[in-house]
């Protein structure tokens, strides 16, 4: 009776608490293992991890609405600042963060070469020699498996409220001291170019450097100014836009009614100390290579 009692006692004191530890320890032992075996340890998703914070931008579920069946559950803030109406030109600071600009960087340097340009009738590569002196190369984000641009196009496509599968691969683009793209428009006027499948309605220039001096994008008829026919379309002059790393530039080249912009005309002044990096994604109006 009194060995019984004091076992029972024993099991009373002590039975609960290993009960409790024993169960404690099986459901750390799980969820640690969960988060272990869940993990993709491949070289490439390292990166991945530490660059995207997916939730970035996600407001409180508060603000969401009901959505339709191409609708996203969440609702997002990308702050942006209006720097002209003429042309239609948006500013979004800090679009991407530095380790996403080092990651496109690192894909694009091995492969630059010379940047070239879409010509006018008439126009050779030796007639427009000088007028975009810079180097640069076409990435698709299939060919980034850091899938930092996937992320950066998705982004872009929000910010604009263009689909994804209306934008051209990435240009993207180095500068070094005296590089420079004189001034010229992005959609193709047909009476110069020919016919056009599609058009290109909009650019988005994502900052990949901060450029020391010079280098920025200039918009030299903005609000319609030195519009006359003296314009020297190597002139940096007008509204320019310093780079800043991770931070992106709206403009459209369209106006409303589909006709072309005549503000929209642009060019990149030549650096003078440092180097400039950009990725610039033009985007249609229609699907683009369907
Ligand atoms: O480099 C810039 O700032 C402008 C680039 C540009 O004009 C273009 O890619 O069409």
């Amino acid at each position: 009776m009194k060995i019984g009692g004091r076992r029972s006692l024993w099991r009373k004191k002590v039975g609960l608490p290993i009960l409790l530890l024993t169960s404690s320890l099986f459901f750390l032992a799980g969820f640690y293992g969960s988060i272990i075996f869940s993990r993709d340890l491949t070289p490439d998703a390292v990166p991945r991890a530490r660059f995207m914070d997916l939730s970035e931008g996600v407001e409180d579920d508060a603000l969401t609405m009901p959505h339709g069946e191409t609708g996203e559950f969440h609702s997002y803030s990308i702050p942006f600042q209006v720097l002209s109406w003429k042309p239609r030109a948006i500013y979004f600071s800090k679009f991407a963060t530095p380790e996403q600009c080092h990651a496109i960087i690192k894909i694009a340097k091995s492969k630059l070469a010379p940047s070239s340009l879409a010509l006018r009738k008439g126009e050779t590569a030796e007639s427009t020699k000088g007028i975009r002196t810079s180097s640069g190369t076409f990435l698709s984000a299939s060919e980034d498996s850091t899938e930092t641009l996937k992320y950066i196009e998705e982004k872009i496509a929000r910010a604009t409220m263009i689909p994804r599968n209306h934008g051209e691969a990435f240009n993207i683009l180095r500068y070094e001291i005296g590089q420079k793209y004189a001034s010229h428009y992005d959609s193709f006027n047909p009476t110069e170019y020919g016919p056009q499948k599609s058009q290109r309605v909009a650019s988005f220039l994502l900052y990949l450097s901060d450029v020391e001096e010079g280098g920025e994008t200039m918009f030299p008829f903005e609000n319609g100014l030195n519009m006359d026919a003296n314009y020297d379309y190597q002139k940096c002059i007008g509204l320019k836009v310093k780079p800043r790393r991770g931070d992106g530039l709206l403009f459209y080249s369209l106006m409303t009614n589909g006709t072309i912009d005549p503000t929209s005309l642009h060019g990149s002044c030549p650096v003078i100390k440092g180097e400039k990096w950009v990725a610039t994604k033009w985007l249609r109006n229609d699907i683009h290579n369907k």
